[in-house]
C-alpha cells in the first residue's frame, strides 16, 4: 500500500527542505517505499478534513490504509519499524537508536525552534536580545554535548539510523544562525546526511513543488 503524506503547497522555506515533510520523504526514500504527496494550503490545513488527520492543523500527516498519523517522530518511527534499513535488528541497539529520535526532538530541537520563533514574534520587545542570547547559549550547550558524544564517528551509534535522520534534520534548522559552523564535526555530520542518495531524492522531490509553483 502506497502511503500518502501532506506537505505545504507554498512552503515558506521556498524549497530548502526545512519543512517537516522532508523528514518523512527522506525516511521513505531510505527504505525504498514509494509514496504519494497531497499538497495543502494554509487555509486547507484549518479545514475539518485536515483537522481530522492532524488535530493541530499542521503538516506532515501520513495515511496508509486504515492508519493515519501525525507528528514526524511517530511517523518516522512507524516507517523505521515497518521496513528494514533505519533501525538495527538487534533489540538493544534498536532501543538505543530509537532513543536518538527522542533526543533529537525533545532535547535538541526545542531551543532551536524557540530561537526561530523568537525571530518571528518578539523582535520588538525590549528583552528580545537577552532571550536570543539565552536560547543561543542553550543550543551551544547541547551542541557541545552532542559533539562530544559523536566524536569522530560517522553516525551516532554504529550504522546510520532513524535517529541520525531525525537529528540531521533538526540540526539543519540552525541554517542561517551561524551557530553550527562552530562545530566542524557536526557540520560534517549534517553534510554526510545530506549526501545520502535517499536524502537527495527527497530534497529534489520537495524542491520540485517549489519550482512548479513559480
Ligand atoms: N511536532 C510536529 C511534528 O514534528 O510533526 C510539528 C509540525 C509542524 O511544526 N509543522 C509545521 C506546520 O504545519 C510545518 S514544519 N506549520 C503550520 C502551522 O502550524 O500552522 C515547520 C516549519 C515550517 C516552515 C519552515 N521554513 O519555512 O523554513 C521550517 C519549518
Amino acid at each position: 500500500m502506497i502511503p500518502t503524506i501532506t506537505a505545504f503547497r507554498d512552503s515558506p522555506d521556498k524549497g530548502r527542505g526545512l519543512a517537516r515533510d522532508m523528514r518523512i520523504r527522506w525516511a521513505l526514500e531510505e527504505v525504498g517505499q514509494p509514496y504519494a504527496v497531497r499538497l495543502v494550503t494554509f487555509a486547507e490545513m484549518r479545514q475539518p478534513g485536515h483537522l481530522a488527520l492532524h488535530p493541530f492543523g499542521q503538516i506532515p500527516t501520513y495515511e496508509e490504509g486504515e492508519l493515519t498519523l501525525f507528528e514526524t517522530g511517530a511517523i518516522t518511527l512507524h516507517i523505521a519499524q515497518r521496513h528494514p534499513g533505519l533501525l538495527p535488528e538487534e533489540a538493544v541497539a534498536r532501543a538505543r537508536a530509537i532513543a536518538w529520535i527522542f533526543a533529537a526532538l525533545n532535547t535538541i530541537e526545542p531551543p532551536i525552534v524557540e530561537l526561530e520563533q523568537a525571530g518571528y514574534v518578539e523582535q520588538d520587545r525590549p528583552w528580545h536580545g537577552e532571550h536570543v542570547r539565552i536560547m543561543e547559549d542553550r543550543i551551544r550547550h547541547r551542541l557541545d554535548q552532542l559533539a562530544a558524544r559523536l566524536g569522530d564517528a560517522d553516525w551516532l551509534d554504529g550504522a546510520f539510523s532513524a535517529g541520525d535522520l531525525t537529528l540531521v534534520m533538526v540540526l539543519r534548522r540552525l541554517e542561517g544562525t551561524g551557530i553550527l559552523e562552530h562545530y566542524p564535526t557536526l557540520t560534517a555530520y549534517v553534510a554526510r546526511g545530506e549526501a545520502r542518495p535517499a536524502y537527495r531524492r527527497a530534497f529534489a522531490a520537495q524542491f520540485a513543488v517549489f519550482e512548479q509553483s513559480r
